[in-house]
């Protein structure tokens, strides 16, 4: 039987407080609960999900890397390194994989200063202001473009 496609899903700086972090932004979620959202939503797509948080951005660029060689696709919740991170762009350029970016929130009607990500630009799409139904969606993006074989082009 031929191997399921891995997927990668990356958590960025500060998502391991969610639960009891700003709830009313973030959701009552934690991040396990998010975990077991996305283990569910994997095996019933035929996708094995490899799901990580780091708080530490090139833990995250080092992680990316390895995607590289070993995953069809990789889905991001960059956190605030989202909003300041060239590397994490880079990281995820030189992947040359499907990426679907997540922000539990919707950042486009928070500060200013949120309104602009890096790694957007290395995305194929991106999913906001949804909660942990994000990921799942997410999931249900990553299998389409990895059955239909798009791979995301360099600009
Ligand atoms: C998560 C964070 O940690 C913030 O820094 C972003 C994002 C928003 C989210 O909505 O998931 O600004």
């Amino acid at each position: 039987m031929a191997k399921s496609p891995n997927i990668l899903i990356l958590n960025g700086p500060n998502l391991n407080m969610l639960g009891v972090r700003e709830p009313s932004i973030y959701g009552r979620d934690t991040l396990s609960d998010i975990a077991k959202i996305c283990a569910k939503r994997g095996k019933e797509l035929g996708l094995t999900v490899d799901f990580r948080q780091s708080n530490l951005e090139g833990e995250l660029v080092t992680w990316i890397q390895q995607a590289r060689a070993k995953a069809a696709g990789i889905i991001i919740n960059p956190g605030g390194y989202g909003h300041s991170s060239i590397a994490l762009l880079d990281a995820l350029q030189i992947a040359e994989l499907p990426v679907i970016e997540v922000h539990l929130s919707n950042i486009h009607r928070r500060e200013r200063f949120r309104h602009h990500t890096f790694t957007s630009k290395a995305a194929t799409g991106v999913i906001c202001g949804l909660g942990a139904r994000g990921y799942a969606l997410a999931l249900d993006a990553i299998a389409d473009l990895v059955k239909q074989g798009l791979i995301k082009k360099k600009a």
